[in-house]
């Protein structure tokens, strides 16, 4: 059922479809970095979001379903600019979204493709979504005309130019930053690794997932995939990862029995924060 904004379904004739491309887009915009509002002013200028940070369009019939997936951990700051920025553009994309924001408890070494296992899994408990998105914490989209929603067939990659890359590609089978599975794509390709503690190569790692797996990786076109990188020191809990190298010969051979098939963990909590579903996980540690 709809939602009013009160959290009531509302009841009456059916809505018309959104239109497609939304009105509401306005193409480039400029994003703030430097210290964002708070979680309670940002939930007052987006008074259409009902907890869990779940949105869907008050006046019209959304064609798209999509799920942000979040990993997360340390970083109220990022969290911040994200949610302030994030919020208004999807609602201006006029598409039916939740923001899952996955937290890796404890203070062992960072794994984001395993909380990304983890994100998919559990949005998918929530709501049958039509598309998944793979979002870094630090990363804001700096034009709107760069849609949230899947290619039917094939993996997206949406973050073609950020600004820390001079906006192009670093290499051409850069799949880091911000990108885009339908379920179907995601269970098609195993997932992604539960095997890179530390920072670097997961994201090498899934992206040969898609080619192995019979797929391809789709962009927009530079113009339009522009982010900005908030920028940071390394996260302490998150140094380069040594294996890194070792592990990505082995894709091949590991990415059938490594991945959501293999996947372990336990949640510790799920609570509906105003503006974004927090899940907290133990995912272990670096063996
Ligand atoms: C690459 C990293 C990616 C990272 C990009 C951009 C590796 C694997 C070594 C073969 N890959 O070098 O994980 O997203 O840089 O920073 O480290």
């Amino acid at each position: 059922p709809r939602n009013s904004g009160t959290g009531l379904p509302v009841t009456g004739p059916p809505l018309r479809d959104c239109q497609i491309p939304s009105p509401l887009l306005v193409g480039p915009v400029s994003v703030q970095l430097s210290s964002p509002l708070s979680l309670e002013e940002i939930k007052q200028r987006n008074p259409l979001v009902l907890p869990g940070g779940h949105y869907r369009p008050p006046d019209c019939e959304p064609r798209h379903h999509t799920a942000i997936v979040v990993p997360y951990r340390n970083r109220q700051i990022h969290l911040r600019a994200l949610l302030y920025h994030l919020h208004p553009f999807l609602q201006r994309q006029q598409i039916h979204y939740s923001i899952y924001i996955v937290q890796q408890w404890g203070n062992s070494t960072f794994n984001r493709a395993k909380l990304l296992n983890v994100g998919v899994r559990e949005a998918l408990r929530d709501e049958d979504w039509s598309c998944i998105f793979l979002h870094d914490v630090d990363l804001l989209p700096e034009n709107d005309h760069n849609i949230y929603t899947c290619h039917k067939q094939f993996p997206t990659h949406l973050s073609v130019a950020m600004d820390k890359f001079r906006y192009r590609l670093p290499y051409t089978q850069y799949f880091g930053g911000v990108s885009a599975v339908t379920p179907d794509q995601y269970m098609k390709m195993n997932g992604f690794p539960n095997q890179y503690w530390g920072w670097g190569g997961e994201d090498d790692d899934i992206a040969a997932r898609v080619r192995l797996s019979g797929m391809k990786i789709m962009r927009p076109p530079v113009a339009i995939g522009h982010y900005k990188m908030i920028k940071h020191k390394g996260d302490r809990g998150n140094e380069q990862n040594p294996r890194r190298f070792d592990l990505l010969k082995r894709t091949r051979i590991n990415w059938r029995s490594d991945g959501l098939n293999s996947l372990t963990y336990e949640l510790l909590s799920r609570e509906l924060q105003p503006l974004y579903t927090n899940l907290t996980v133990d995912i272990g540690e670096d063996p």
